[in-house]
């Protein structure tokens, strides 16, 4: 990240860790005044201000596209030369330590094509503030170690508004002449801006309650539009679900009167955490069977429960500054993976969770953009809601739950929240609260915060007969990132047990702490060499480089007894496969199929798990494991081993599809694995080559009572050149052309399918009367969904470059967040040949050289070409 400064004149200024200092004043109370209107939104703010500490500054308030209209100070207009704009923040010189400091300006919602502030949603009115939105609102130092309490009045036309929600609790509310209306709600609880939150409009709610472990009364409520009402089952089950389990498993209450949630259709991310009023992308909150998948529901639960979390978790505890974003976001993260596995499937969690880890966070690590869970800087903050951050985040707090056991983890938590409560923490304070809390020393284990990069472990096996001796040698490098050349070793937890092959049995795990760049462990009583299963759990999130053969594999693929590491045994086999079919080496892939005959053979395992094993690593994820990157080369052998897989077990694959088959849709845990189960038996079913597949297809699509089994076919279609293609998407797209959730999906299909027009197919859908550049999540479901199809983007002649450089440019001046997350696909030309790698570059020179570039792509396009 060297010398991003000295890229030329208008290049955004760096913000720096090492620059922080404390506010210069404090805001301890906020009244605000909203005249709510689509076009013309009055907002009137009254600041207590406070000087903090001893020093002569003016009070400098943020503020992005706002004109004052009025100031005072303790009730007096100031004149014009009694303030100033600096760029676009407000200064007021103040004479005393405490004043009121009044502002007016007018802002336009329905123009607010960036979605941060207060913007309109399909007729409502809502806001979103983190991170730095709040300043597109009123003037205020828009900062999240600035804590206040907030009182909030709304005015709006009755008709139009009828609801008016915002943080806290309601506290009174009227009609006025004109057909206006009002209400006032109090917030008790001192916040940064970021977790402010207004919305208006006209919706429904479902309402609900629950009793706290203390015995106070919470009134829930999930606002949407009356039509998707029936949709909010799910949410508010989990909702309840999740406040039960965090006073269960972290004896965290929930703590104002009401608790309310507001779907809206336009929303830059999964959703927002305001405290008392959490804002949701509608897709995170409407599920029934009929338009969501079983995915779709487990992600509803999931985000519900993260969004609720962060009550604690990032409100009652917040961050001090933008660098310790981690701070609130991994460990919620971590809280919500734990939430899942305990809610279903621990195993099955887990596997989902890395999988996530390795496709988003591992390529991350590796590329342009890799930067420590604490980063040291950034241009704009937008940008750092990354995958490192979150993902990575959770598997460092993972780890320090690995560490000290569920108590000790417990009793550092709850000293965290009690000695942090009301404040804003750094990530140091909560290594410290589990150090004193769980009396441990994390000296080391804290490079997990300041070093970027993943850690590769070399593990060797060897025994000696002699002794009876088994020796686990493990070695780690951390590769080197942008601004990071040097690395020290980390600490980490890596689980293991040796298995010993006559009896397929092992005497137990083992935790081994490594600390060193190099260590060896010995382990007694192995009259012959032992098998070795790593990482067990994934207890580390490292990449392990061992030299087990194709036999080993296979056998822990059969009789490994931690989920993870049978899974894992039998995607390194495929792996091995499919890496050495791309080198040009012939590979004997009957292992590979003797280990899925075998595993949809074992009655002992759920269908859930068995579906994960048996399927494919993506070809993004045999790419990862490759120095350059073929995606022809890849898709060729990915696709040739699942032919002959296909059909080497086509009966069993019919067989499956039929014991599979449902009468009557449930949620368990048992019905969601047999859908799952049934999907994968078809896909295979369908590479077999047989001649009924196509049909086979088509009447799962056509008979579906769901829509997991209905995408599930749709997706197989799609990917074919069968007869029944194109009637399957007219059907679908008819289907549901009034259901925006559900056409994204039949855009993402389409750009998701492996088929040889995918680009030509993408480039005619980004032409579509139902695509818009206005809906963060049409976008991602075409154009982003596309950047993640490796055969399909990564074409030789970079014409999916060019598309997708092309969306970048124009959504920049609508939504510039957007825009700069489809930018990460194009920085990864180090990874290929020299003609795609040339073509992603100078993609990535034309987006640069577009006049007016927001800082969020500037950031991401500059880093990217380093
Ligand atoms: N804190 C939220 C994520 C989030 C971040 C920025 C946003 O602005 C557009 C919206 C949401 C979370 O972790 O869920
Ligand atoms: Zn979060």
């Amino acid at each position: 990240m060297a010398d991003i400064h000295t890229t030329g004149a208008g290049a955004p200024a760096i913000i720096r860790r090492s620059d922080y200092r404390a506010p210069l004043w404090l805001v301890p109370d906020v009244a605000l005044d909203f005249a709510l209107d689509a076009d013309a939104t009055q907002v009137r703010a009254t600041l207590a201000v406070t000087r903090n500490g001893d020093h002569d500054q003016p009070l400098r308030l943020d503020g992005e596209g706002l004109v004052p209209l009025s100031i005072t100070v303790d009730g007096i207009a100031l004149t014009p030369d009694q303030w100033s704009m600096d760029g676009s923040a407000l200064v007021i010189p103040l004479s005393g330590n405490a004043h009121a400091v009044e502002t007016l300006v007018t802002i336009a919602p329905a123009a607010n094509t960036q979605l941060m502030g207060l913007y309109a949603s399909g007729g409502l009115l809502c806001t979103q503030c983190e991170a730095e939105g709040f300043r597109r609102i009123t003037f205020f130092p828009d900062r999240p170690d600035v804590l206040s309490r907030y009182s909030v009045r709304m005015t709006a036309d009755k008709a139009l508004y009828p609801v008016l929600l915002a943080n806290g609790d309601p506290v009174a509310s009227g009609d006025l002449e004109d057909g206006r209306h009002w209400a006032q709600w109090n917030d008790p609880f001192p916040k940064p801006c970021y977790l402010f939150a207004l919305v208006a409009g006209d919706l429904a709610c479902n309402a609900d309650g629950f009793t706290t472990m203390s015995g106070r009364k919470v009134s829930l409520g999930i606002w949407v539009k009356a039509a998707d009402l029936p949709r909010t089952a799910h949410a508010m089950k989990a909702l309840k679900d999740s406040m039960a389990w965090d006073e269960r498993v972290y004896g965290r209450e929930y703590d104002l009167a009401a608790f309310n949630i507001v779907a809206v259709a336009d929303f830059n991310f999964g959703a927002m955490e305001n405290k008392g009023l959490n804002i949701f992308n509608s897709r995170y909150i409407l599920a029934d069977p009929e338009t969501a998948t079983d995915m779709d529901y487990d992600a509803v639960e999931g985000v519900v429960a993260h969004e609720y979390f962060h009550n604690w978790s990032g409100n009652r505890v917040t961050c001090r500054d933008w660098f310790q974003l981690s701070l609130k976001e991994g460990f919620t993260v971590f809280r919500d993976q734990s939430f899942s596995a305990d809610m279903g499937s621990p195993a099955v969690k887990r596997i989902d969770d890395v999988r996530i880890l390795r496709a988003a966070q591992f390529q991350e690590d590796s590329g342009p953009l890799a930067h420590p869970v604490r980063p040291e800087s950034y241009m704009e903050i937008s940008n750092f809601y990354t995958a490192t951050i979150y993902n990575k985040g959770a598997e460092v707090i993972r780890m320090m739950h690995t560490l000290l056991g569920p108590e000790r983890f417990r009793a550092g938590s709850d000293l965290y929240f009690d000695r942090h409560d009301g404040q804003a923490a750094t990530c140091e304070d909560f290594v410290k609260a589990m150090e004193d809390g769980g009396g441990i020393d994390l000296t080391q284990f804290r490079l997990w915060y300041s070093q970027a990069g993943t850690p590769r472990i070399n593990a060797t096996l060897t025994h000696d007969a002699a002794t009876g001796e088994a020796i686990l040698t493990l070695s780690q490098a951390v590769p080197p990132t942008p601004g990071q050349p040097d690395k020290k070793p980390m600490a980490m937890p890596i689980r293991i047990a040796l298995f010993d092959r006559a009896s397929a049995r092992h005497h137990g795990d083992a935790l081994l702490h490594l600390t060193q760049a190099e260590q060896s462990f010995r382990f007694p009583g192995f009259s012959a060499p032992p098998v070795l299963s790593i990482n067990r759990g994934f207890s580390a999130p490292v990449v392990i480089d061992s030299d087990r053969s194709q036999a080993d594999l296979a056998f822990l693929s059969a009789h490994d007894d931690d989920p993870f590491a049978r899974y894992e045994a039998m995607q390194q086999l495929m792996v091995n496969v499919l890496v050495g079919t791309v080198a040009g080496q012939a590979m004997d892939d009957t292992p590979v199929i003797a280990a899925i005959r075998d595993t949809i053979a074992d009655s002992k395992l759920d269908d859930a798990f068995i579906a994960e094993a048996i399927r494919l690593p993506s070809e993004s994820y045999i790419g990862d494991q490759m120095l350059l990157v073929d995606p022809d080369a890849i898709h060729l052998a990915r696709d040739r081993l699942q032919a002959k897989i296909g059909a080497t077990l086509e009966q069993e694959w019919r067989a499956l599809h039929a014991r599979t088959e449902a009468n009557g849709f449930s949620l368990s845990s048992a019905a969601k694995g047999a859908r799952k189960l049934r999907n994968t038996a078809l896909l295979y079913l369908s590479a077999s080559g047989a001649k009924d597949a196509d049909a086979i297809a088509f009447a799962q699509f056509d008979r579906a009572d769901n829509m997991t089994e209905r995408q599930g076919a749709l997706a197989v279609l799609a990917s074919g050149i069968g007869d029944h293609r194109e009637a399957a998407l007219d059907i679908f797209y008819n289907r549901y052309a009034d259901d925006a959730l559900v056409l994204d999906k039949w855009f993402q299909t389409q750009a998701l399918a492996f088929h040889p027009d995918t680009l030509a197919i993408v480039d005619a859908l980004g032409r579509h009367k139902d695509f818009t550049l206005s809906n963060p999540n049409r976008v991602r479901s075409l154009y982003g969904a596309f950047a993640a199809n490796q055969w399909g983007f990564h074409q030789g002649d970079g014409a999916g470059y060019r598309m997708v450089a092309d969306i970048v440019i124009a959504l920049d001046s609508l939504n510039p967040q957007t825009a700069a997350r489809l930018v990460p696909p194009l920085g990864r030309w180090r990874r290929f040949d020299a003609v795609r790698g040339g073509a992603m570059r100078a993609e990535l020179e034309r987006i640069l050289a577009t006049p007016g570039l927001s800082k969020d792509v500037t950031e991401q396009v500059v880093k990217s070409l380093e």
